[in-house]
């Protein structure tokens, strides 16, 4: 027990550990730290980033394995990109859209995940995988739970880009109620520890324009998947 306080205390605050005039961290669940606003400063050059990869790795809607198309465009960049098609998910070294590799990540892309693991905890953090998922209105995710990566014990850093969106934070079950919570632009998560293997989704996005992204919410993932 932490002196004059209870051990979570410590926790509930973590704006210790990042530099000054950086978000606060704001613990939203066991093993999940909301970083309000963290990657707002980098957010233009993120923009930037993606136009590049955008150009060899464009936007399509995956089909699940149940023969949908996902509401929700995506690519990836990295060493390895998150596919669905009718065989199933997985992680995928080439875009089998075009055969070739994914794009590489960006530095910048790297470095705001690894700064943003780290503030979380979660020292050496190295992703291989960055998943970017468009939504424009009417886009959502069904409750979920992140399985493809083979390490569980490494977190998940999640960036937000562009027109807000209601998360949607459930339990270790499916049929457990989900806390809404908002994810506004520049808002980082990183979802570790017993977080990892909680379902979770996106509500229908509403209708809306963001000076910077127009009408949509880009959603990049950090994972380490190889
Ligand atoms: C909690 N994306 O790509 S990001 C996904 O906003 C995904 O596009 C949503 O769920 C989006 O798989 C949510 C936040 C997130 C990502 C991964 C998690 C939350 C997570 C993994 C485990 C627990
Ligand atoms: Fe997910």
């Amino acid at each position: 027990m932490a002196p004059g306080g209870r051990t979570s205390d410590l926790f509930d605050n973590l704006s210790a550990s990042l530099p000054d005039g950086a978000a606060r961290g704001e613990r939203v669940a066991a093993g999940a730290v909301l970083l309000r606003g963290f990657a707002a400063a980098v957010a233009p050059d993120f923009l930037g980033e993606l136009d590049g990869i955008l150009a060899s790795a464009p936007w399509r809607h995956m089909i699940t394995p149940g023969g949908k198309a996902m509401s929700v465009a995506m690519t990836n960049c990295g060493r390895a990109g998150w596919v669905s098609d009718r065989r199933g998910y997985r992680y995928d070294r080439c875009d089998p859209e075009t055969g070739r590799p994914w794009p590489p990540m960006p530095a910048v892309f790297a470095a705001l995940a690894e700064g943003a693991a780290a503030a979380a905890g979660f020292i050496g953090f190295t992703p291989d995988v960055c998943l970017i998922n468009c939504y424009r209105p009417g886009a959502r995710m069904a409750l979920h739970q992140d399985k493809d990566e083979r390490n569980f014990t490494q977190p998940i850093v999640s960036v937000s880009l562009g027109l807000p969106a209601i998360f949607l934070f459930g339990g270790g079950k499916r049929a457990d109620g989900a806390r809404r919570i908002p994810l506004l632009h520049g808002d980082v998560i990183v979802w570790g520890g017993e977080a990892r293997h909680t379902f979770h989704g996106i509500a229908p996005l509403a209708e809306g324009r963001d000076p910077r992204t127009g009408d949509c919410r880009f959603n990049l993932t950090f994972r380490r998947a190889l």
